[in-house]
């Protein structure tokens, strides 16, 4: 039996957030649990940007109960009128008698003053109860808020020697059934996907989220310099999910208009001939894209590591190895002349998918 205390109430609120995960946009997810005498008497998540904070849920349901009651909520109340108004005067309105917060908001508005504003009103506040598990929940918030910058998680899948693809091009399948499912569960919970043009050319991928039920199909990016790609690769023309090309400025009028007419929103990033990558991340945090889920080829990947721009990297291992020299690499740029400039992955997590290893990790940039 697991022990009953801050942590188990903490625990469900934790997951009742974490099953929000894709569907809240810039804002985070944030689960909320309301214990009185013993009794869960209200749970809450914030289930889209716009409406009901976790706690006004939460609330609703306990009503009166809420009165001497214990709030247990994953993110530190809001202090600030937002699109809605103030966590913090709502629970104090309840007159809950405690509030456990497992992590402070990162957003500047707010950021220590939810609770702050807890105590003012004599509310017993304890905080930092699971707090890494909510920290790592919301690190896609945490960046965008405090940057404006999307969070850029790098997925791949290649042999045990780092091959994407056999000499001849040959790529299905490199991982397994049970690896790629878990591809699709990270689109879903991402906001936006983003490939290179090589890869629409070679693929002509949909880029959706495919789950044995209905999931979220991301926003799909593809960098395209000189707009070469045809109109009517499945991107431009399926309709079931918005594209964004990021190309050049010097990239030809014409088609950047045929782009624009079929409904594809082109985004010049940069005046030269490769594509600046820092200012593209920019101008999609400018169009609130908070996450992206970067799935290659090879020369994207690298040029988007050689620019720092990978905030987290889940790299699928199938246990093959398909050798060959011209056969595609997982990262392809000039790479480092030192070991020691490597781009290293700290905090390394290992996970098997049927006959698959995924290493993930969070690049540190020399
Ligand atoms: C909470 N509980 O469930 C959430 C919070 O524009 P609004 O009103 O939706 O406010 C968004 C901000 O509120 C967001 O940036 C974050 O600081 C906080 N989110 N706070 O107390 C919640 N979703
Ligand atoms: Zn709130």
């Amino acid at each position: 039996m697991e022990p009953i205390n801050d942590e188990y109430y903490m625990r469900l609120a934790l997951e009742l957030a974490s099953k929000a995960s894709g569907q809240t946009g810039v804002n985070p997810v944030v689960g909320c649990v309301i214990v009185k005498d013993g009794r869960i008497v209200g749970v809450g998540s914030h289930l889209k940007r716009g409406t009901g904070h976790a706690e006004v849920h939460a609330l609703n349901m306990a009503g009166s109960e809420a009165e001497g009651a214990t709030v247990y909520v994953t993110l530190e109340p809001c202090s600030h009128y937002g699109k809605t108004p103030p966590c913090a005067d709502r629970i104090a309105e309840a007159r809950a008698a405690r509030v456990v917060i497992a992590a402070s908001d990162p957003n500047p508005q707010v950021s220590g003053r939810g609770m702050a504003k807890l105590r003012a009103h004599g509310i017993d506040v304890t905080s930092g109860v699971l707090e890494e598990e909510s920290r790592k929940l919301n690190e896609v918030f945490e960046k965008f808020i405090t940057t404006g910058l999307p969070y850029v998680t790098l997925k791949t899948a290649s042999t045990l020697d780092g091959r994407i693809a056999s000499k001849t091009g040959d790529s299905r399948w490199v991982t397994g059934e049970s690896a790629r499912a878990a591809v699709h569960a990270l689109r879903h919970t991402h906001e936006a996907i983003m490939v290179g043009a090589g890869t629409v050319q070679a693929d002509d991928p949909s880029l959706t989220t495919r789950l044995p039920v209905p999931g979220i199909h991301p926003v799909r990016i593809v960098t395209d310099a000189k707009l070469r790609l045809p109109l009517t690769a499945k991107l431009f023309s399926d309709g079931l999910a918005p594209t964004v090309v990021l190309t050049t400025e010097g990239a030809d009028r014409e088609r950047f208009k045929a782009l624009e007419a079929a409904g594809v929103k082109v985004l010049a990033c940069g005046d030269g001939e490769r594509i600046d990558l820092k200012l593209a991340m920019r101008r999609l945090g400018e169009r609130e894209i908070s996450s992206i889920l970067l799935e290659g080829g090879g020369r994207l990947n690298g040029a988007m590591l050689e620019a720092g721009l990978i905030d987290k990297a889940v790299l699928f291992y199938a246990a093959k190895i398909i050798g060959g020299p011209e056969a595609p690499g997982l990262f392809d740029f000039g790479g480092f002349a030192r070991m020691a400039d490597a781009v290293r992955l700290e905090r390394l997590t290992v996970e098997t998918y049927g006959d698959d290893i995924c290493v993930t990790g969070y690049p540190v940039y020399g």
